[in-house]
Order: C-alpha cells, then structure tokens, then sequence
C-alpha cells in the first residue's frame, strides 16, 4: 500500500553516456531509488530462471527484452520501496516501452534526463569499461548504438514535444556533467 504517488525521472541516454554514473550522484545528493533497467534484467539472468535465460541471449545481441518483462521488474521495485522518489535508468527504450509503462503503471514520468554524448566518446567509454559485461564488446556496441538510434530516440523526441526533457552534454569530467544536472534536480525539490 503506497501512501504516494511515486516521482519518477526517465534518465536516458545511449550505451556509456553516463546514465549509471550520474544517478548514482543524484542518488546519494538527492535521495533518489535508482533503478537501473539493466541492473534489474542482468540480476535477473544471475537468478538462473528460464526467463533469465531468454534475457541473457536478447541482452548479447543488443536487442530490447520484452516490455512485460521489463515493466514487471520496474513496477515490483517501485512497490517494494518505501522511497517515492526513483530514477528509472535505461528505460524506456521503444516507444513500445514507453507505452507498457504508462498502461500498466497507469503515469508519466515527471521528468526526462537526456544524456546527450557523441558515438565515438560513447564507444571509447564502453569499450574501456572492464566488467565483464556480455555485451561490452564492438559486435554487440555497434547493434546497441543502431538500436539506441532507431528505437530510443523516438521516445526521447516524444517526451521532448512534451516539453520534459532536459538535455545535458554528457561530454567532460563526471562532476561538471553532475553540475549540469543538480540545479534540474533541485528544481524539483521541495
Ligand atoms: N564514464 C562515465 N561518465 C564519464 C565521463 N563523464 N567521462 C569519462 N568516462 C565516464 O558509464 C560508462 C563508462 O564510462 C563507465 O566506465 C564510466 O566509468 C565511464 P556509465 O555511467 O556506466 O554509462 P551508462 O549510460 O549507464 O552505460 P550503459 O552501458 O549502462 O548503458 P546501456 O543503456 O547500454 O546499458 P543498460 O544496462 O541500460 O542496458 C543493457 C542492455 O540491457 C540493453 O542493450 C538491452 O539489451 C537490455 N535492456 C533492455 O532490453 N530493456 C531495458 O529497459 C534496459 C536494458
Ligand atoms: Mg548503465
């Protein structure tokens, strides 16, 4: 039983734009539950369940796991917080997302984060990254970034004529980039 209704930010942005770094600042600043999509399918795959399986493969090739599968991790993360404040990370990244959430949660983001960085800052950043992701290599890089173009762009034009996104330059060191985004976020505090 939810006392509030939840306050959400969409924090999107392509594959090493930075999304995971900055919520974890925006978290710790703000007191923000931060949801990552990806941290919830990949938990989900290290639970070993059939569907686990499933999402393991589409993650490997870079592809959009199911919407129903997606929202239900979000939705049972929401309900199971005793937060009402949440950055939902990585998602939605179809207009088909987009539209599960709003059915099945019945609501819109507040607002929308847009983590704005060139292809070529995007592809150094990930293929440094050294964590063993499966799809941290050029094969899968290069079908996330066609995806991101094709698939996720759309929802962020979308939310863009609804006039809910701002727009950060994700280029340069960490803490400049979080001192774009801190006056957003204040300016929805309190
Ligand atoms: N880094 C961060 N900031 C930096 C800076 N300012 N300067 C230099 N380096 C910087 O950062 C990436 C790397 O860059 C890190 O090493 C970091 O230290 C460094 P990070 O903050 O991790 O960027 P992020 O945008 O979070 O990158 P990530 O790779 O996580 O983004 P993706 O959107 O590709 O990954 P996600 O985990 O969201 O999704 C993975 C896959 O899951 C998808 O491809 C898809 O197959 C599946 N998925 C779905 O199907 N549905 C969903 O809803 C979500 C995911
Ligand atoms: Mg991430």
């Amino acid at each position: 039983s939810r006392e509030k209704v939840p306050f959400i930010s969409f924090v999107l942005g392509g594959p090493g734009s930075g999304k995971g770094t900055q919520c974890a600042k925006i978290a710790h600043t703000f007191g923000f539950t931060h949801l990552s999509a990806g941290d919830l399918l990949r938990t989900e795959i290290s639970s070993n369940s059939e569907k686990g399986a499933v999402i393991l493969e589409t993650i490997k090739q870079g592809k959009i796991v199911p919407s129903e599968v997606t929202v239900d991790l979000i939705r049972r993360a929401i309900e199971s917080s005793k937060n009402h404040k949440f950055l939902i990370d990585g998602f939605p990244r179809s207009e088909e997302n987009r539209i599960a959430f709003e059915k099945i949660m019945g609501a819109e983001p507040n607002f929308v984060l847009y983590f704005d960085c060139p292809e070529e800052e995007m592809v150094k950043r990930v293929l440094c990254r050294n964590e063993g992701r499966v799809d941290d290599n050029i094969d899968t890089l290069k079908k996330r970034l066609k995806i991101y173009e094709s698939l996720n762009l759309p929802v962020i034009n979308y939310y863009l004529a609804k006039g809910k996104v701002h727009k950060i330059n994700a280029v340069g060191p960490e803490e400049e980039i979080f001192e774009q985004v801190h006056p957003i976020i204040s300016s929805y505090e309190g």
